[in-house]
């Protein structure tokens, strides 16, 4: 109960920061999207972490102000970037299955673009395969309302859930995240280099963007890209980090 209070007061506070991620297109290097991270920067018990905080936040429904905030923020940092003249990125959030049954999920999605000035393509909801199999027609709904309104959809983790398949004929979904699970072991395991080329392979037949999740090694990047796999997102590439560390990195459009 006391972690409930303290969360709900950490929200009056700001004490909610967001580190981001970038996804790489190793085609040429640069960074096609940028995944918000939230972090709780404790005042006694330093940066916590969203592992330790998130699931409590879903069952007090404190995510779904938590979460707003999120996207709000995450949202005006894109749009920051874009004004500052940075080459084009997407910004990506994760969403929880209490924000999707949210009823005005929608509303909150289409204002927090419109305050923040960001046209819907720009945005990436992140979403896991357990969100996809709750109440499945009524999220559908919803998803295909944000897809009308042009924010795309990927599916996190994927491979971990179960009824993948079944789901992705039904969702309007544009991207798939494979699972950090089958890329640890990809450069010497032949079961999860199977795996990761077989999706990889179904994406291209569905026209879908496939990101390699957990990339930390050469050896890892060099067997997903022999398996066409564009998009990568890993501690190789950068671990999550406050915004401004980014500056350098991403150097202004001619
Ligand atoms: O950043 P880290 O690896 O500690 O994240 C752990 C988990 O927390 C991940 O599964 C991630 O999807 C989740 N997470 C991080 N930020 C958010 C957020 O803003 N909203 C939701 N719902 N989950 C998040
Ligand atoms: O579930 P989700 O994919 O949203 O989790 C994102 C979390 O995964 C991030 O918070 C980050 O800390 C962690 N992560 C990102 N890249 C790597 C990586 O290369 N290796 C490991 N072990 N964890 C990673
Ligand atoms: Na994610
Ligand atoms: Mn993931």
């Amino acid at each position: 109960l006391s972690m409930e209070n303290d969360m709900r007061r950490a929200l009056d506070r700001n004490e909610f920061i967001l580190h981001y991620q970038p996804k790489v297109n190793v085609e040429h290097g640069r960074i096609a999207s940028m995944e918000a991270l939230v972090r709780w920067q404790h005042p006694s018990m330093g940066l916590v972490p969203p592992s330790r905080f998130i699931p409590l936040a879903e069952e007090t429904g404190l995510i779904v102000p938590l979460g707003e905030w999120v996207l709000r923020t995450a949202c005006r940092q894109n749009r920051a970037w874009q004004d500052a003249g940075y080459p084009s990125m997407q910004v990506a959030v994760n969403l929880s299955l209490r924000q999707l049954q949210q009823n005005d999920l929608v509303e909150m999605v289409e204002r927090a673009l419109a305050d923040a000035g960001l046209a819907p393509g720009w945005l990436i909801i992140e979403v896991t395969e357990s969100v996809m199999m709750d109440d499945a027609e009524e999220t559908i709904r919803t998803f295909r309302r944000l897809e009308q309104m042009g924010v795309r959809i990927a599916i996190d983790d994927f491979g971990t859930g179960y009824s993948s398949l079944h789901y992705l004929k039904k969702f309007p979904v544009h991207s798939l995240k494979i699972d950090r699970s089958f890329v640890r072991e990809i450069a010497f395991n032949p079961d999860d280099e199977a795996i990761a080329g077989a999706v990889i392979s179904m994406a291209e037949g569905l026209n879908l963007k496939v990101v390699a999740e957990g990339v930390e090694t050469v050896e890892q990047m060099e067997v997903l890209r022999a398996l066409n796999c564009r998009y990568m997102q890993g501690f190789l590439f950068s671990e999550p980090a406050p915004a401004e560390t980014f500056i350098p990195l991403l150097g202004k459009e001619a």
